[in-house]
């Protein structure tokens, strides 16, 4: 069950509905709150305010994924989109950052007349925003764009590819799932593709502690704002009274599973009313509530990572300072 828009000629929205037993917002922030140890979702990380908040990450020094991830893509780019013989359409797992996404469309459009994006995106708005603006700057694309969840999008059987494709999922997205659930979300992408189609994965790779601690715990404190942010949006979502001064920000690098995990610390004791889940919650001092997981990879673990959705490696690359890799898979 998915409704069809078409905004333009050139661009289609297709909005694939929740599925059932998906729980919602209020249902994780509860589960989670109630948990030991305390956790919250990343992925509600992405409300307007934190949508402006991760944007100004992506422009930190210290964030050096996004600018790493951009590198890889003007230097190879032209090469990424002609390994898989053209004419390809695009899949991206995410609406895409404007400029690495231009980067790849731009390249793809001196490849071949014709080009078909199909981005998946929760978020309805910034599909719209994005695809509109894509299909007025490129006279040769189409937008066919899905909002929904990536897990609902893919098990739902909506994705329609006419074309060979070249599936995207960059900016180190995958590493925001535990393994199980990466795993899965690769699965059920290899499901979506047919053998010969390519993936393109961009990770952050394994590096020092204290580079990649500076990356999720910048001095200017923007990346605390966003992790804060959370906080305000069950506040204002859910009708609950954190007091989000209380909370500092903490990015801890556990080499043991190869992820930086992101918390917010309780200065002091707290009891925290959520009035839409009729529920109380008590934080003793120094109590951590998890609010992200951002692993990183060596190129063998992006490798093996990918064969478990059936790809097998075909190419990769590296920023010029080794920070940051981005794969070519092919889905065998
Ligand atoms: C780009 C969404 C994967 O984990 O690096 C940035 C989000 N969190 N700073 C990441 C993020 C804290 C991010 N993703």
């Amino acid at each position: 069950m998915t409704i069809r828009t078409a905004v333009s000629d050139r661009f289609e929205l297709i909005t694939v509905p929740r599925s059932r037993g998906v729980p919602s917002f209020a249902d994780d922030v509860a589960r989670g709150l109630n948990a030991d140890p305390k956790q919250l979702s990343s992925k509600y990380f992405y409300d307007a305010v934190g949508s402006a908040l991760f944007d100004a990450i992506t422009r930190l020094p210290e964030y050096y994924l996004t600018a790493a991830e951009a590198q890889v893509l003007a230097d190879w780019g032209w090469q990424m989109v002609r390994l898989l013989d053209a004419p390809v359409d695009f899949l991206e797992l995410g609406s895409g950052s404007a400029i690495k996404t231009r980067l790849l469309i731009g390249e793809a459009l001196r490849a071949q007349t014709q080009l078909c994006y199909s981005p998946i995106d929760i978020s309805t708005e910034a599909l719209r925003e994005s695809s509109l603006a894509l299909v007025e700057a490129y006279p040769g694309l189409r937008v066919r764009a899905y909002a929904g969840d990536y897990f609902d999008v893919l098990e739902s059987h909506a994705v329609r590819l006419d074309r060979k494709t070249l599936a995207m999922l960059m900016g180190s997205n995958i590493g925001n799932y535990e393994p199980g659930e990466g795993r899965e979300l690769l699965r059920l992408l290899g499901d979506a593709l047919r053998p010969g189609d390519g993936l393109l994965l961009g990770a952050d790779l394994k590096k020092d502690r204290a580079t990649l601690e500076l990356a999720y715990d910048d001095p200017a404190g923007v990346t605390a704002a966003f992790d804060r942010n959370v906080l305000a949006r069950i506040n204002r979502e859910l009708n609950a009274d954190f007091d989000v001064r209380n909370f500092t920000h903490v990015a801890h690098y556990d080499e043991a599973r190869g992820s930086v995990d992101s918390f917010l610390e309780a200065r002091e004791a707290a009891v925290v009313t959520l009035r839409s889940l009729n529920l109380q919650v008590r934080l003793a001092a120094g109590e951590r509530i998890h609010t992200e997981s951002s692993y990183k990879f060596t190129d063998d673990e992006i490798v093996a990572l990918a064969a478990t959705g059936g790809f097998a490696p075909a190419a990769a690359w590296h920023d010029r300072a080794n920070r940051f890799a981005v794969h070519l898979l092919v889905r065998e």
